[in-house]
């Protein structure tokens, strides 16, 4: 049964196509270095947005029209939504998808009867995965949603909540080794505080460690492989989250001694709200070694919270595509579009569409971002910007031969300090010949 009747699959047709529902720079075998566009940019969808998400607001009801909103059992629903997912995944050609527990299946009236419901689910997904090349980047849980998430899950103040919320990764560490995930995310919206006056933030921290590392013993017990990752976000839902970016994130793992088992999710619409650019939570993940995967979306720059937005905005892919391929690539991660349409976008149809041109911005940031590597184009800036620590007492200081009392002798000697124009509207000028120039082949 087909559920997007009047969809074809996606072809590519170029940069002049004026076919909203035609790829313009996204060619999945086209090469861009070694490798071709599909193994590099490894796209994936992410379920909750397209396929549980109603579009509704603070202020209004869903506006969502679906093809399968016409079950209204449940579980019917989340079947149909298993059929037009792996329907819309082989039109988009995506090679990925990522899903919460709570997105695939409804909770059951008992922790029971909610893990028989996902094993309905994680049946299908096998059944489907089989006849299908699209695989499993990474799954998860949502331990935030429910009630009784009111207080956090592995941070919470009620050590049942911490049981239960075990239970649940446990279960998520099962279904990803059953579905070969790649990657397990731990996002956690509700493991921060709302207030400091009631809360233990040593014991919450310690508490946190010590789910991490149940949770890496479980997976090792079951020979699940896949590489762990933490998602950072300062805020929303809680006023402060742990994991406030990749800077925290990083500094927890490693008092923990968890730095050797987790990398980062970067998602941009988080780095925005955690007050940075994008291409900074990645390259500060990059220099540490730390960059394992990406949510690609973007947030909206006159509102203060998470609207995960399909990403348009060709710099900002530019400069994150700049700094994956410094990684040389994600490894095991990809490009997940942790984006949803509009509230005004509700047809069927916007879900393509927004894919589409998602898939565009990255495969054009992708083209500019290798184009300024192979010139060098912004390394020799900042190589030319760095060269007094090539020689003399830069090379001391840099090689550690050096110490205050010789600085200061140093110095004592220095008649006049000279510094250079750091060349910023230049070097952005650069950036839009860069930009441009591609987007006209
Ligand atoms: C919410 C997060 C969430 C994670 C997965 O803001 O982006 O969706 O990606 O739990
Ligand atoms: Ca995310
Ligand atoms: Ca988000």
């Amino acid at each position: 049964m087909a559920y997007f009747d009047n969809i074809n699959k996606i072809q590519y047709e170029g940069a002049t196509s004026k076919d909203p529902l035609a790829f313009k720079f996204y060619n999945p075998t086209e090469k861009v270095g070694d490798k071709t566009m599909e193994e590099i940019l490894r796209f994936g969808v992410a379920y909750w947005h397209t396929f549980t998400e109603d579009l509704s607001d603070p202020f209004g009801a869903g506006t969502a029209l679906r093809p399968w909103d016409k079950y209204s059992d449940p579980m019917d629903k989340a079947k149909a939504r298993v059929e037009a997912a792996f329907e819309l995944f082989e039109k988009l050609g995506v090679p990925y998808f990522c899903f919460h527990d709570f997105d695939i299946a409804p909770e059951g009236s008992s922790l029971k009867e909610t893990l028989e419901n996902q094993d309905i689910i994680v049946d299908m997904f096998e059944d489907y995965m089989k006849d299908s090349k699209v695989k499993l980047l990474w799954n998860t849980v949502n331990n935030f949603s429910h009630p009784r998430f009111v207080h956090g899950a592995a941070t919470s103040n009620n050590a049942d909540v911490f049981a239960y919320a075990a239970a649940k990764v446990k279960k998520g560490l099962e279904v990803g080794k059953r579905l070969g995930a790649e990657n397990y995310v731990f996002w956690g919206g509700r493991e921060g505080y709302e207030s400091l006056l009631n809360t233990n933030m040593g014991l919450e921290l310690d508490n946190l460690a010590k789910f991490f590392h149940m949770a890496v013993d479980y997976s090792k017990e079951i020979g699940f492989d896949a590489q762990f990752l933490i998602e950072p976000k300062p805020m929303e839902p809680t006023s402060h989250q742990y994991d406030y970016d990749v800077a925290h994130g990083y500094a927890f793992l490693q008092k923990y001694d968890l730095a050797d088992k987790f990398k980062f999710n970067i998602e941009a619409n988080h780095a925005t709200l955690a007050g940075h650019s994008f291409d900074h939570e990645l390259r500060y993940a990059r220099i540490n070694g730390m960059l394992g995967s990406v949510d690609a979306n973007q947030g909206h720059p006159h509102l203060g919270w998470d609207t995960d937005e399909f990403p348009t905005d060709l710099n900002a892919t530019t400069l994150a595509m700049y700094e994956i391929l410094k990684n040389g690539g994600l490894g095991s991660g990809g490009l997940n579009f942790d984006a949803k349409v509009r509230r005004t976008s509700f047809h069927a149809d916007d879900l393509f569409k927004a894919h589409v041109v998602g898939m565009d911005s990255f495969a054009l940031g992708l083209k500019v971002a290798h184009k300024l590597i192979e010139d060098r184009a912004l390394e020799s800036i900042v190589d030319n910007r760095y060269r007094s620590f090539n020689q003399g007492i830069g090379k001391e200081i840099r090689e550690g031969k050096t110490d205050f009392k010789k600085l200061q002798d140093y110095a004592l000697r220095l008649d006049d300090i000279q510094n250079e124009s750091g060349q910023l509207e230049e070097i952005k000028a650069i950036l839009n010949q860069y930009l441009v120039t591609t987007l006209a082949k």
